[in-house]
């Protein structure tokens, strides 16, 4: 009987009850018609609940930290041995997909349920870190970050659109902001950090595989940028004499795009807003958002102040004012080049097909746990790459194939850690 029907169940049925799973993960929302789970908030609350039941369940220790984020623990028989900690994140971007996060923890929490009748050389812990998207606060990572030791205290001043502060949030939640930095977990006691994740991209679907091994994460800085004209009456300005804030802005929206386009990098603008707007008002305000990302960190840095001096050439010809505020920035980072070659074994064991390995667009939490460990990540077949969308989907038999290599992982982990393999 292989791991995979530990406590006496099929893959197929394991992996059925983590797409029900998922599902229950999904009604904690904060839209009638969609997903929304935002950081602090009572669907947090509620889906880090059920989710702690989950864990009881699987045979394991459970526990919130300073920060929000919820633990479980598969307790090894020697306390002193070190912990191997698997995760991903329990929010979502709005009206989002049911698996970008979810999906990890989930799977975890499933593996550790296979493997409660095997002792293993040391701890593994299972994380559902409570904010990596930042949707709420507009900057990401605020769980794992503090988890990995990376927490900067002035964040806590960061307001919501309602104008609460995390810090305010943070106690409304029932946690201290002071005892944040109390979250960070120690390298000395961390064996890796595993994660896995849906691809949220094409490729492994155009190859017909179930799952792939991230080789790297991309790096990204996201921006916003305040563009200042003259506002004035839609019937009596006539255009040469305009410094139209929107005209100007659509003009930087297509250059982003064709910089971008030309560069080969991939650059967003997803939010837009006019100050002050009205049907017969030239606009003399605008805000919008720019996220930029590169597998390459020196590209990134070279390409985004490229594109802000081109930014400032359109402002100085149309007489606007731009000022950009970068409110986010997260390095490129390789994956552990051992830690990818057990994923390979893993899958090709578990699948018997060859190995894709490709880097991921997307930012993880994994980018930053990879100050604390050895990182490493597998990724999942997603219907059409589609996400942050609610057509966000993937199949029972793929999620089979990702629970059997998790499983086979931690398994093969052990061998990692006596530098055996
Ligand atoms: O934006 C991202 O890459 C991730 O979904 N937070
Ligand atoms: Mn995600
Ligand atoms: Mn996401």
């Amino acid at each position: 009987m292989s791991q995979l029907e530990g406590a006496h169940m099929t893959a197929e049925h394991r992996a059925t009850q983590v797409m029900e799973k998922i599902q229950t993960l999904a009604s904690f929302s904060a839209m009638q018609d969609g997903i929304l789970r935002a950081y602090l908030t009572e669907e947090h609350r509620q889906a880090h609940q059920q989710l702690a039941r989950w864990m009881t369940q699987a045979g394991l220790e459970t526990w919130q930290d300073e920060v929000g984020n919820q633990w479980g623990r598969k307790v090894a028989a020697n306390p002193e041995l070190p912990t191997l900690i698997i995760g991903s994140h329990s929010d979502t971007v709005a009206n989002a997909g049911g698996y970008d996060g979810p999906l990890g923890i989930l799977l975890a929490i499933e593996a550790l349920d296979a493997l409660q009748d095997t002792e293993l050389p040391f701890h593994v812990d299972v994380v559902a870190f409570a904010d990596e998207e930042g949707t709420r606060f507009q900057t990401t990572l605020l769980g794992s970050s503090p988890v990995a030791g990376l927490w900067n205290p002035a964040l806590l001043d960061r307001q919501d659109a309602e104008g609460i502060s995390i810090g305010e949030a943070m106690r409304h939640f029932g946690l201290e902001p002071d005892n944040v930095a109390q979250a960070a977990r120690k390298p000395e006691e961390t064996l890796a950090y595993l994660e896995v994740h849906i691809e949220q991209g094409p490729l492994l679907e155009s190859l017909d595989l179930p799952v792939g091994v991230v080789t790297a994460i991309a790096g990204a800085k996201r921006f916003l940028i305040d563009v200042s004209g003259v506002a004035g009456h839609a019937g009596t300005v006539p255009l040469p004499l305009r410094h139209d804030a929107l005209c100007g802005v659509a003009q930087m929206i297509a250059t982003i795009e064709a910089f971008a386009t030309e560069h080969e990098i991939v650059a967003t603008v997803g939010k837009c807003d006019v100050r002050s707007a009205a049907v017969n008002v030239i606009p003399g305000q605008v805000q919008f958002s720019l996220d930029i990302r590169s597998q390459s960190q020196e590209k990134l840095d070279r390409c985004t102040q490229l594109l802000m001096q081109q930014l400032a050439t359109i402002g100085e010809k149309r007489g606007l004012n731009v000022v950009h505020e970068q409110i986010y920035q997260a390095q490129a980072v390789p994956c552990s080049d051992r830690l990818q070659q057990l994923w390979a074994q893993v899958v090709e064991s578990a699948t018997g097909k060859d190995v894709c390995y490709l880097a991921s667009g997307a930012g993880h939490d994994a980018m930053v746990m990879a100050n604390l460990a050895d990182m490493g990540m597998l990724f999942v077949r997603c219907e059409k790459g589609i996400s942050h969308n609610p057509k966000e989907n993937v199949q029972t038999q793929d999620v089979a194939v990702a629970l059997d290599c998790l499983i086979r992982m931690i398994q093969s982990v052990s061998s990692y850690q006596t530098g055996t393999c």
